[in-house]
């Protein structure tokens, strides 16, 4: 890389004027002291951030623990959402249970704010018998039909047409269900990128796509991404709305999905949303992210952290103090503690599950791959029932 390179996207996010394009823009609702700015200041129920600060913090503090058992062995491969919290947590406190998402790596917290249990998303990280996907899919490529949340299938970007054809799936359907589609900004450089917003605006879809622009890809800058601007601007070609909003920002989040939410049901199509936040932390627990980036830099960001930016708003409105905040954090450790105790005693999936859920009846030489594994022992640890 040349040095003299233009570094658009300046990181972090350069002073944008309030009255700027919302797709050129930077719309926040919370200040970095962690007041409500006067010029965004929309009308979010009251609870929303208390509720969002505890699935935020819930967040953190297992992703740190997934690392860990990652680290001691206990679970293949972790990516976890340090510093994003706010886009999934905002995002899914703005929906309606019967929407559908369509996730990438990073969004997987939706579900457990859409009430599935933290014992049944540990299962899936474990891959065992606990899990509702049998163990088929690696850690953090999680689904789960109970919250209508759709496995990523790790070729990024395809998630999106899906949830494109979904939501034109719901409309087709006479529901006002909604669907929401995340991609990352790498993805944003596939086909498939192109392929969703073209057909949602063409078919007025009631779908959200939302770019968590965490700044990178594995080690892949914005600048040798893309020479726009902002993501948020390429949804201006498609005629789709779209905006860039502070993905630190929970409140900002929240509002933005919940009006994005609101013109999808009312049957005025698709909106685009990118969220600018900064991925903190590793790429996955197979990445070592010091060698492409500097110190200084996380720390910047950190100095931005969502977490402690909500935290702050809360204290200031007396929704919080340090005793209510440390009783939080005891209490959500205890619980994870518990959940993965019980997570990880679930046996491994039995063998006898890889051949379910393709076939209502199982093909002459499946049958026979069937009978051929029962004819050996199975490896130690390694699902001996049928
Ligand atoms: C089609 C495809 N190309 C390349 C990869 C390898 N790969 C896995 S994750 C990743 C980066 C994804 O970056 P981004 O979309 O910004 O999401 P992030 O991981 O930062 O959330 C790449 C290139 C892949 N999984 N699929």
């Amino acid at each position: 890389m040349s040095t003299d390179e233009p570094k658009r996207m300046a990181s972090p996010p350069e002073a944008i004027a309030d009255d700027a394009p919302p797709e050129l823009g930077l719309y926040r609702v919370l200040g970095d002291d962690g007041q409500a700015r006067a010029v965004d200041n929309p009308s979010i129920p009251d609870d929303i951030a208390l509720r969002a600060y505890r699935y935020m913090k819930l967040m953190r503090l297992l992703d740190a623990r997934m690392i860990l058992l990652q680290r001691q062995g206990r679970v293949g491969f972790y990516g976890a959402c340090t510093g994003q919290e706010a886009t999934p947590i905002g995002t899914a406190l703005a929906i309606r249970p019967d929407d559908w998402v369509f996730q990438a790596l990073r969004e997987s917290s939706m579900m457990l704010v859409r009430g599935l249990p933290l014992e049944t998303y540990l299962s899936q990280v474990f891959g065992n018998s606990g899990d509702v996907l049998k163990g088929r899919m690696q850690p953090s490529h999680m689904s789960a039909r109970q919250v209508n949340q759709v496995s990523w299938s790790s070729n990024i970007g395809t998630q999106l047409p899906q949830a494109v054809g979904a939501a034109m799936a719901a409309k087709a359907r006479g529901t006002d269900d909604i669907v929401l589609g995340f991609i990352g900004d790498g993805g944003t450089s596939e086909p498939d990128f192109h392929w969703a917003l073209n057909s949602a605006a063409v078919h007025r879809a009631p779908c959200i796509i939302i770019c968590q622009n965490n700044q990178f890809a594995i080690s892949v800058r914005p600048w040798h991404q893309t020479a726009s601007k902002t993501y948020a601007i390429k949804g201006r070609a498609y005629g789709v709305p779209s905006i860039r909003v502070d993905g630190n920002d929970v409140l900002a989040v929240y509002h933005a999905v919940a009006q994005a939410a609101e013109r999808a049901r009312r049957g005025d199509g698709p909106t685009f949303i990118e969220t600018m936040t900064y991925r903190v932390g590793a790429h996955s627990t197979s990445d070592d992210p010091s060698l492409y980036r500097a110190q200084e830099e996380v720390d910047a960001w950190i100095a931005r952290d969502p977490v402690a930016t909500l935290r702050r708003h809360l204290v200031a409105t007396g929704q919080l103090d340090d005793a209510a905040d440390e009783a939080m954090a005891e209490e959500l450790n205890e619980l994870i503690g518990a959940a993965i105790k019980t997570a990880e005693a679930h046996p491994p999936p039995e063998r006898a599950s890889l051949f379910d859920d393709v076939y209502a009846q199982l093909p002459t030489h499946l049958q026979e791959q069937r009978d051929e594994l029962f004819r050996h022992e199975p490896a130690p640890g390694h699902g001996g029932s049928k």
